[in-house]
């Protein structure tokens, strides 16, 4: 872990790493994309909520949430989902809760949960064609508890666990697409307008519905807070982050970067991946990763 990090970490309050505490890194990327959507989702939902990073949002009294929060444990937020989803249905036909007071399931939560420990538990409810909205923060790790590497961390990146991570950051967004749900998309808090539109398209669906936010994480991926945007920007102009979305078994993607930035720009500026340029560049590996965003691009046309 670079220096830079390890510093960062250390000017956390102690109770961030526990997960018992209130603190937020600030240029928190999931912070923004989860701000955005709950912006345009509003008052009326409960939030089902995997144990991770944002579950510190939820600490009475400095929630900024005005509506309803479950917290659970990482694997179950998809089954927590259906018991309220169960629940609400249940007394909406019964009569003790009038429609009009009805509220939207949205499950929150990481990539460690999303892609991993949660797989299983989301792809019944999936099956069960759940009425839920789905948000995954991505922050390529166990931000939480340290940026150990999951099933999200792209290949060579440095976490807590890997100096360079040998494995390859799963395809969340195709996995969801396999059980032909209502709607999935990625988004990024660093294109808003992209991001707005697409929850609120997402909010008049129902069924099993999927965002999944990329969410720069300055101290997991160890840059300066305030270039979150700037990096943000950087993953959706070099072909690294695409913004797509799936609806009616259709995969279309929503900007289309025609003249890409090279991959160097967006690795250079993250701690995580300063092992590819010091003490000499890796251009081996650096190669191999442009080739693999090529090779997604030119597939596409
Ligand atoms: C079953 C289980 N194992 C471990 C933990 C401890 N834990 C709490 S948060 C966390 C990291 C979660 O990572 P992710 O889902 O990516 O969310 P992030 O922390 O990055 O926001 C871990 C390992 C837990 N709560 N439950
Ligand atoms: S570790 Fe990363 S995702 Fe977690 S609060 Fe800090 S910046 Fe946000
Ligand atoms: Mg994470």
């Amino acid at each position: 872990m670079s220096e830079g990090r390890i510093k960062r970490m250390k000017e956390l309050p102690s109770t961030h790493l526990l997960g018992t505490g209130t603190a937020m890194c600030s240029g928190c990327g999931g912070l923004e994309a989860v701000h955005q959507i709950y912006d345009v989702l509003g008052e009326k939902t409960v939030f089902v909520n995997a144990a991770g990073c944002m579950t510190l949002l939820s600490v009475y009294p400095f929630t900024p949430f005005r509506g309803s929060w479950l917290y659970t444990a990482m694997a179950s937020a998809p089954a927590g989902a259906q018991g309220v989803r169960d629940a609400l249905d249940i007394l909406i036909e019964q009569e003790r809760l009038p429609a009009s007071e009805n509220l939207d399931v949205v499950v929150l939560t990481g990539d460690g949960s999303a892609y991993g420990m949660g797989m299983s538990a989301t792809s019944g409810a999936l099956d069960r064609n759940l009425d839920f909205l789905y948000i995954c923060y991505d922050n390529e790790g166990y931000g939480n508890t340290g940026q150990q590497s999951s099933s999200a961390t792209p290949h060579a990146a440095a976490t807590s666990t890997s100096h360079n991570y040998a494995g390859y950051k799963k395809d969340l967004f195709a996995i969801w697409a396999a059980h032909d749900p209502s709607y999935v998309a990625t988004v990024i808090g660093s294109e808003p307008l992209d991001l707005a539109r697409k929850i609120e398209k997402a909010k008049e669906l129902r069924g099993p519905r999927m965002i999944l936010a990329l969410s720069p994480c300055p101290t997991g991926w160890d840059y300066d807070p305030k270039d979150s945007v700037e990096v943000g920007k950087l993953a959706v102009k070099t072909g690294i982050w695409p913004l797509k979305e799936y609806v009616d078994g259709e995969v279309v993607h929503t900007r289309i970067p025609r003249e890409r930035l090279p991959v160097r720009d967006y690795l250079r500026l993250q701690g995580r991946f300063a092992h590819l340029f010091q003490p000499q560049e890796n251009t081996a590996l650096i190669d191999a990763i442009q080739a693999r965003v090529d090779r997604y691009w030119d597939n596409l046309v």
